[in-house]
């Protein structure tokens, strides 16, 4: 069997030896230009001039486009459209991008961006979301979600927990920069090379901006260097200023940001602001929970209200909340509009929750543990989520069970307490955090997918369908998906670059759903051609098509064990058709907007982490000594892929809670557009014992394979990283204070939250 093994990634070698192409190693045409942005120095402004006298006069420009040279629509913003290519008199950010300018070569092109002269004048602007909170300037209507009777549940409560906490952003730091290289074709046709995690929209965006129909346009995609979310929505600007560029010029043209540009004109993850009021009985048993939340989603709606939504519906995380009120508001500042980060909101609506059973295991002197045991969701398969999916996969309990027995959580409580009472300034922290994530789209028509699967005269197959390559591996889970299918060795099977002229219609490669959907798409295309197949060879010996076996690259009839490839040659000459298209529509999700109920997720992923930490008190600095993570990918289809997605959120995770810090200056321009000022993760950042393991399960809807979504939900973990750390902070209070950490847990917070520690403890 193909499915379930652990293949290598189907361009690991190529990875590696540097010959896979990404958008910027294709071979250029001859005659290729090469066009940079022109950005807003201002947070917020009018203007009525851009005078482009020195950029036209700049060595090696051929041409500058502003918002008037767009012949269709000045729009590259999806869903609600209020994000122009072109600022048209308004600017709204500092690096929103007023024209590009192309030019023989990158660098010129990048020269002459920069001497534009714009005549601003200044508006007042939202630097932060508690500013635009207080004016109630939002991109979106309030969302809010409630059950039960908060308020009387909460006044009722023997304890509160109650406070405010903050989480930042996160830039998206693919290693591969948003490009876009658009190839006029003949009759006005454009294709763009893209690379993208959304080339529907691509092209969509770009037949709108260049008014004209989506039959015109084709986006390919081959791979991306990562796209982490950044390049679900926030591809199309770069998409459409190189097709315009292109149709204006007929001239092949390539827009490559370079790291700062990326960095200052695109949105990140939402930060968020948090105000949280739980009440909980003696045992710590939470009754009521109420959560405020405000994302700040920048000058545009983007995606903020899909992330919000989502936000709202995991609050609850892995536990059982019987009366909620839950909101969130969406505040407009007038910075890069926030987007797609993997979790999309799911992290930051159930940090609150997390913080909050912190504080009341510390506050009721119990291991935080057996709080969050207390509260998970029962077993019984009947308990509803606030937002009234009945919760019928539930493996929380065992999970958690297996990891607290394999990581020797109980026994290392007590090493790290004894190591605490005999040192003074180095502190260990301890914690295991769960994790429940719903796999689906949230917007529900895109749960859907397509595929193409041609099956050539010599047995070999070629697979094409919607999802996108990131390094996520779905290209390897589909190319095993169709080679079980037909019964042959994966060798035999490849799958080619995405491309809207094959598959129509696709949703991003997002929300974890990329391997689902498209995995069950081009299943039900290898099927056919496989039926098919049967019904020809078991023609040829008068049996029934259902005895027909597709085996180790055999196939099985009559007794008989032929060669694949020898029934292919023989159907082909007798006219079978061997090659079929693909669908797949998730079933069973409805979601009601104005009350936020439904059924929104097909089903949960769960997980569960423990992390040690070792903290310096005098300096704020730590380490992550030891790190145990148990995922549960139902049966995975390929368990290496899925390792390696799970420690590469594990990190990523990690960075956004602990050292990634994004600063605007008083100005509203981010200062950290750069990674000497913006710490990602290295590789002397990972643990040095780092213990993934998939967890024995089976998904009970009926998923591909039974297997689970992994591309998200492994980002929740590194909770444990931050509670760690607040572990041992607290330890510095003799555990009974819970220090106000708030996220990302710079080493500079962490210095705070051990001084307010220690006066609260009256040590200092
Ligand atoms: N893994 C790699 N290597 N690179 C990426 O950009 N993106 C993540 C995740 N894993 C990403 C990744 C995000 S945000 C999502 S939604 C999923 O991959 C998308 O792919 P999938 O649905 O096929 O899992
Ligand atoms: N919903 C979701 C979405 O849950 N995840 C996504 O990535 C997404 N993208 C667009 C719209 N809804
Ligand atoms: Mo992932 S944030 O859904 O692209």
């Amino acid at each position: 069997a193909e499915v379930g093994q652990s293949h290598p990634h189907e361009s690991a070698i190529l990875h590696v030896l540097g010959s896979a192409t990404y958008a910027d190693d294709v071979t250029e045409l001859h005659g290729t230009l090469h066009a940079a942005l022109g950005l807003s120095q201002q947070a917020h402004a009018s203007f009525t001039q851009i005078d482009l006298a020195a950029v036209r006069a700049s060595a090696g420009v051929v041409a500058v486009f502003t918002a008037a040279d767009i012949a269709g629509v000045n729009d590259c913003g999806p869903i609600l459209h209020d994000d122009p290519v072109f600022a048209d008199g308004l600017v709204q950010y500092v690096g929103q991008p007023l024209f590009v300018v192309v030019a023989d070569t990158h660098d010129n092109a990048r020269r002459a961006a920069r001497l534009a002269q714009v005549d601003y004048t200044v508006l007042p602007a939202h630097l932060t979301a508690a500013s635009a909170h207080a004016a109630k300037s939002y991109v979106l209507p309030p969302m809010r979600l409630q059950r039960g009777d908060f308020q009387r549940k909460f006044a009722a409560a023997p304890h509160h927990a109650t406070g405010t906490l903050s989480v930042g952003g996160q830039e998206q730091f693919y290693l591969e920069g948003q490009i876009a290289y658009a190839i006029p074709k003949e009759n006005r046709a454009m294709l763009v090379l893209c690379s993208t995690q959304h080339p529907s929209e691509m092209q969509h965006v770009v037949a709108h901006v260049l008014g004209l129909q989506s039959h015109h346009v084709t986006v390919e995609c081959r791979r991306m260097g990562g796209g982490f979310g950044g390049k679900e929505s926030q591809s199309a600007l770069w998409a459409a200023a190189a097709a315009l560029s292109a149709a204006a010029l007929q001239r092949p043209v390539k827009l490559r940001a370079d790291r700062d540009d990326d960095m200052l004109v695109t949105g990140k993850r939402h930060c968020f602001d948090y105000d949280y009021a739980v009440g909980y009985d003696d045992d710590g048993r939470i009754v009521a929970a109420k959560v405020e939340m405000v994302l700040r989603a920048g000058y545009s709606a983007d995606l903020s209200g899909p992330v919000a939504t989502r936000a709202i519906c995991h609050v609850d995380n892995a536990y059982y909340l019987s009366d909620v009120d839950l909101s969130a508001v969406c505040a407009k500042t007038n910075t890069q509009s926030n987007t797609a980060f993997r979790g999309f909101g799911g992290p930051q609506g159930a940090l609150a929750i997390e913080y909050a059973i912190d504080e009341i295991a510390r506050t009721l002197g119990r291991d935080a543990l057996d709080i969050r045991r207390l509260n998970f969701y029962g077993d019984s398969g009947r308990d509803t989520t606030p937002y009234g999916q009945q919760l019928d996969d539930n493996v929380i309990h065992a999970l958690v069970a297996e990891l607290d027995d394999s990581s020797q959580y109980r026994q290392r409580r007590v090493a790290v307490n004894a190591f605490n009472a005999s040192s003074p300034l180095l502190k260990k922290g301890l914690a295991i955090t769960p994790v429940k994530f719903g796999i689906a789209f949230n917007v529900n028509h895109l749960n859907q997918a397509g595929a193409l699967v041609h099956v050539y005269v010599d047995g070999s197959v070629l697979v094409n369908h919607g999802g996108t390559e990131m390094g996520q591996g779905i290209h390897t889970k589909v190319m095993q998906v169709v080679a079980q299918e037909l019964g042959i060795a994966l060798a035999h099977v490849r799958v080619t670059a995405t491309d809207t002229s094959k598959i129509a219609n696709t949703s991003a490669t997002a929300a974890s759903t990329g391997a689902d959907l498209n995995g069950k798409a081009a299943q039900d295309a290898a099927r056919q051609i496989r039926d098919r197949l049967a019904t020809f060879a078991a023609g040829q010996y008068g049996v029934p098509a259902s005895e027909v076996r597709f085996a180790d690259g055999r196939v099985l009839v009559a007794g008989q064990s032929l060669a694949f490839a020898d029934v292919v040659a023989k159907a082909y000459l007798a006219r079978v058709q061997l090659w079929s298209d693909g669908f797949y529509a998730t079933p069973g999700l409805h979601w009601d907007a104005a009350s936020m109920t439904g059924h929104p997720f097909s089903y949960y992923a769960y997980g569960a982490a423990v992390s040690e930490v070792l903290v310096d008190t005098l300096t704020g600095e730590w380490k992550l000594l030891r790190a145990d993570a148990l995922y549960d990918a139902g049966q995975s289809l390929n368990p290496a892929i899925d390792i390696g997605q799970v420690e590469g959120a594990f990190i990523q995770g990690m960075g956004w809670l602990t050292t990634e810090e994004l600063c605007w200056n008083k100005d509203g321009k981010l200062t950290t557009h750069a990674p000497s000022t913006y710490k990602i993760p290295t590789v002397s950042d990972c643990p040095e014992d780092f213990r993934v393991k998939l967890f024995t399960n089976r998904n009970v809807s009926d998923s591909i394979h039974r297997s689970k979504a992994v591309g998200e939900p492994p980002l929740l973990l590194p909770f444990s990283v931050f509670f760690a750390i607040r572990d041992a902070v607290s330890s510095v209070g003799g555990h009974r204070i819970h220090p106000p950490l708030h996220a990302p847990a710079t080493s500079e917070e962490i210095l705070n939250a051990i001084e307010a520690v220690q006066l609260a403890a009256g040590a200092v």
